[in-house]
């Protein structure tokens, strides 16, 4: 006990040193212990994985250490929490950014080098969690550093899938997918809480008992799968604050379908008891679109109970009423993956709670919030009715009620418009009559938030029009951001040290607003010629694995332009190529005299294809396709080289990225809701080709139009484009087309679908229309990267303007309009 008197309290929290020391004798200690006691090989005796192992962990016990106090104090001083709720989570590795953000990095680095071992090379042993498909589960990721950074009372929940993400291989240009058993060499990172285990219920039947005279609904569940927690600590940068990330497994309970045992078929029963861990086992590898299955239903409800009851359970041991509730919760939801959880507080507040429909109501309303990530109705998620009554059929129950009542109050506001009820009401009838997420969500939450400024935008006019006209005040917008931590401290060490020097201050880390001082120095030779080398250094780690990957040697003095996400028709990698093949095109037809004033190239795609996704798994083969063409092409040599990174990921992405000079971002305008990738690629002092989508709009106005190379149709003018049709194909771009029908790169019939998709009638994404643009603003970039004082003055101007886009503001904005919660810090210096 902490005693009464707070004055005390508080004073002890200050003189509570850790346990741990930081000097590099102690470190070296703590590895050495690690290495014989919880890797068990000899001290003297062990290779550069075990101590990677060892440093992990005693890396791991300075987070423990900091997570019991951050806990310890957040307890006492009992703020209002936010429970952040997301289906996924791309941490990438832990190492570094734990060190990093601890502040021992250098300690660490010397007391390695003591033992023989380098830091950097003992980094590179971990492999990544890859709990997520893309740019929602990195988000997720920022967003955790940020709330731990800025000292908010936060926890993330999630599933802890024991096949993250597929790994992807390629085989004669094709991609292959394999399991990313990730969980077999052990996770350091992680702790079991064994005690820590809650019981998720499934199935079974709804009954009416009268409980004191008052009808009240039991479930009774047909099968119990216990869920168990393993809690992942988020280290804050410059503070001792570290909260918890809590991810939930499945494991079999011991109530789970006793009828089998009874039955005498022993055997049996214990296989079956196996399947309760088949929930957790595996992320669906699809970003875009849902299938209504029932093991995904499974995992949604098995991780949103696990988290409300873990929830009530801490609330409860500080509050006994439930009307303080929604002054110490808000619930987040990370998209519509976690809005079964609306249905599971009900359930609890009425049946469990006995506190009645209205109150239990007007409690949720206030306690929850939504980020909603898509931007088209086709990609929002319906769950069948059947599967759900049959999975949860209470929650059917309340679902169905809670519509019931909505509806009944929209009749009041809006009077008997039959087409509006049926678009707004959270059941779909039809074909498959089904639960409309995103409306169930809206309906309870209190904020609705999209992820930029044109998304918001969208989702009223378009998307949720007739949500916005009713309540106009739930609309809000909060544009994404990323880590800087990540993004430039841990994955540029030289452009960190660079801007620390230069701003005089490493202050930028945790208020990155400062980066706008880089502003002044913008047109200085010294910084430029500095950071043209910080560029040219990470050019050649870059250029290292790009040869060790695919055999290809490039040239550092080629403009290294790089579209690294996952593969997808609106993010238009095919414009990509099909530039690429008419770059090619232009050079071999070329008199060789000219060849020398072409600025060379070395054009990089990476990214993944949801495995059922034909169409984008022909990109990657033509990719490839092209690639061995152009690559083999001694006509060509140097002017141009095209590369595809294989497995792209988190840990990838930090060498990609500082070593990009060029990044494209170039969806259809109107199809991409942010976009967080050219955000890292601007931290870098990246340049960007960008079409007017999502997030680029914004970025276009903090670092201005003419420090990018902006083209393509605007959001408003692409219905009229597509009304027109392929008419508008020129020529350049029915010639490349050709060139891939016609075989030149091979694989003749299997491309034809793909080339298809642009000139056989339809251009649904705009190839055509967009294509002599898209070559003018590659021109465009060609010409500034002829000047490298021009070229890195824009770099630098890039970063300078990257602050706004860092993940600290769009959590602040959170935190202060949206859940309404305040910094707990931690009485300590970091
Ligand atoms: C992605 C969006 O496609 C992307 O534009 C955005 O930057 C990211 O989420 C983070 O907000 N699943 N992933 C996304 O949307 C959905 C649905």
């Amino acid at each position: 006990s902490l005693g009464s008197d707070s004055a005390k309290a508080e004073r002890m929290f200050r003189l509570m040193d850790g346990f741990l020391k930081n000097d590099s004798i102690s470190l070296q200690q703590d590895i050495l212990r690690h290495v014989e006691y919880t890797v068990a090989r000899s001290r003297f005796n062990f290779d550069d994985f075990e101590a990677y192992q060892a440093l992990a962990h005693s890396v791991r016990d300075r987070l423990i250490e900091r997570s019991h106090d951050t806990q310890l104090y957040f307890k006492r001083k009992d703020p209002k929490r936010v429970y952040f709720l997301s289906f996924e989570y791309l941490m990438g590795r832990s190492l570094s950014n734990s060190v990093i953000n601890l502040g021992i990095r250098d300690q660490y680095a010397d007391a390695l080098s003591q033992l023989g071992f380098e830091f950097e090379v003992l980094a590179e042993q971990e492999g990544d969690a890859a709990l997520g498909n893309g740019g929602l589960a990195r988000l997720s990721a920022c967003q955790m550093d940020s709330m731990a950074t800025l000292d908010y009372p936060a926890w993330g929940y999630g599933l802890r899938y024991e096949y993250g993400l597929f790994r992807q291989v390629i085989l004669d240009g094709f991609q292959h997918e394999q399991p990313d058993f990730w969980l077999n060499f052990g996770n350091p990172w992680e702790t079991e809480r064994v005690h820590v285990t809650y019981p998720v219920k499934f199935y079974g039947v709804v009954e009416e008992e009268n409980l004191n005279g008052e009808k009240c609904n039991v479930w009774i569940p047909g099968e119990v799968v216990e869920a168990v927690a393993y809690d992942n600590p988020i280290p804050g940068y410059g503070t001792r604050n570290t909260i918890t990330l809590r991810l939930w497994a499945g494991k079999p309970s011991d109530q789970h379908d006793m009828e089998a045992y009874n039955t005498g078929d022993y055997i049996n029963a214990v296989v079956c008891r196996q399947k309760a861990e088949n929930i957790s086992s595996v992320l669906y590898p699809d970003d875009r679109s849902f299938q209504g299955k029932e093991l995904r239903l499974k995992q949604q409800y098995f991780f949103v109970s696990a988290s409300i009851q873990d929830i009530i359970r801490r609330f409860r041991e500080a509050h006994s009423n439930f009307d303080e509730f929604p002054e110490k919760v808000a619930l987040q939801l990370n998209d519509t993956h976690p809005s079964l959880a609306i249905a599971e507080v009900m359930r609890v507040l009425v049946d469990k709670e006995h506190l009645g429909w209205n109150k239990a109501w007007d409690i949720a309303c206030k306690i929850f919030s939504f980020t909603i990530h898509a931007v088209i109705a086709e990609g929002l998620e319906k769950i069948p009715v059947d599967l759900l009554g049959s999975l949860l059929p209470r929650h059917l129950q309340i679902i169905y009620e809670i519509n019931f009542k909505f509806v009944e109050e929209l009749k009041k506001r809006i009077g008997l418009d039959y087409n509006r009820l049926s678009r707004m009401s959270i059941i779909e009838e039809g074909a498959v009559k089904s639960i409309r997420m995103a409306n169930l969500a809206i309906v309870c939450s209190h904020s609705v938030n999209g992820v930029s400024k044109v998304h918001s935008e969208l989702l009223k006019a378009k998307l949720f029009k007739d949500f916005y006209e009713l309540w106009p005040e739930k609309f809000q917008c909060k544009t994404n951001g990323v880590t800087q931590r990540r993004w430039i401290v841990v994955s540029n060490p030289s452009l960190c040290a660079l801007i620390s020097k230069w701003l005089g201050t490493e202050a930028w880390i945790r208020d990155v607003d400062l980066l706008t001082g880089l502003r002044a120095y913008a047109a200085d030779p010294d910084l430029q010629q500095e950071w043209m080398m910080v560029k040219k250094v990470n050019k050649m780690r870059l250029a290292e694995y790009i040869e060790a990957m695919s055999g290809v040697k490039v040239s550092l003095d080629a403009m290294f332009d790089v579209q690294t996400k996952r593969i997808h028709e609106y993010k238009r990698q095919l414009l990509n190529i099909l530039g690429i093949i008419h770059r090619y095109d232009c050079i071999k037809n070329m008199e060789k005299s000219q060849r020398s004033k072409v600025v060379p190239r070395v054009c990089i795609i990476g990214g993944k294809a949801a495995p059922g996704y034909e169409i984008a798994k022909k990109i990657i083969k033509l990719c490839h396709a092209v690639a061995e063409k152009i690559n083999n092409d001694t006509d060509v040599g140097d002017l141009l080289k095209l590369v595809f990174i294989p497995d792209y990921n988190v840990s990838v992405a930090e060498l990609v990225i500082p070593g990009a000079d060029l990044s494209q971002h170039i969806s259809t305008a109107g199809h991409e809701a942010s976009g967080t990738g050219s955000m890292k690629f601007l931290m870098n002092g990246c340049l960007l080709l960008a079409t007017e989508d999502g997030s680029t709009v914004e970025i276009v106005e903090e670092i201005g139009a003419d420090n990018l190379f902006l083209f393509g149709a605007k959001i408003h003018e692409v219905p009229k484009l597509r009304e027109e049709g392929s008419p508008k194909m020129p020529l350049q771009c029915a010639r490349v087309i050709r060139m891939v029908r016609d075989g030149y790169f091979g694989f003749k019939d299997y491309f034809e679908s793909l080339c298809d998709t642009v000139d056989g009638g339809k251009d649904f994404y705009l190839l055509g229309s967009d294509f002599e643009s898209y070559l003018e603003a590659q021109a465009a970039a060609d010409k500034a990267f002829a000047d490298p004082n021009k070229w890195t003055q824009m770099s630098i101007l890039s970063t300078a303007g990257s602050g706004r886009f860092s993940s600290d503001r769009t959590i602040r904005d959170y935190a202060e309009k949206t859940w309404g919660i305040e910094p707990c810090r931690f009485p300590s210096d970091g």
